[in-house]
């Protein structure tokens, strides 16, 4: 006589299949949200790098002038729409007779990096003399010139990964992502 069939299990059942497929999703998504921390930490680490770089480069450009970067306009201000001069005056045209970089004996480049045709940093956007520069989210970096005229210093940062910040307000939500020179 012969022995009955053993029942033999082919597969998983449905709610194995389920557990399965819910431990998968919330493993990828530990592993996309760590990957975003890890390119955001990287992200900050270049504005750093960035900021100190043009923030050196400002200063020694105040060596040669006798004052920093930037038209008397610059002062005060949100910072926006600085980083066009800022170009300008660090690498395509400091003494702004507009022949730039390439036809100018007299031009001094401050940081050769600015040059918008070997991007490595990848800061640059736009052609020629209307390159602006651009933080690691994409948004121009801020400028200003002091507080006021009587002060020295200059302010130069990013506005973060949320691409806000208020300038006017230390305490302002926005500022909290923010990327400065220290
Ligand atoms: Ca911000």
């Amino acid at each position: 006589m012969k022995p009955p069939p053993h029942r033999i299990r082919h597969g998983f059942t449905l709610v194995e299949m389920l557990a399965t497929i819910t431990i998968i999703v919330i493993l990828a998504g530990l592993v996309v949200a760590g990957t975003a921390f890890v390119k955001d930490r990287q992200k900050r680490a270049t504005a750093e790098i960035q900021i100190r770089l043009l923030a050196n480069a400002c200063e020694e450009y105040k060596l040669d002038h006798g004052s920093y970067p930037g038209s008397d306009s610059s002062l005060n201000g949100d910072g926006r729409n600085m980083t066009n001069g800022l170009f300008k005056d660090l690498y395509w045209d400091s003494n702004r007779d507009g022949a730039g970089p390439q036809n100018d004996s007299e031009q001094k480049i401050y940081i050769s990096e600015l040059d918008p045709k070997n991007n490595k940093q990848g800061w640059t956007e736009g052609r020629g003399e209307a390159a602006r520069i651009v933080d690691p989210w994409g948004n121009e970096y801020r400028y200003r010139k002091g507080v006021n005229a009587q002060s020295p210093d200059f302010d130069l940062w990013s506005p973060g990964k949320d691409g806000r910040t208020n300038p006017e307000n230390p305490k302002d939500k926005f500022n909290r992502d923010d990327v400065r020179n220290l």
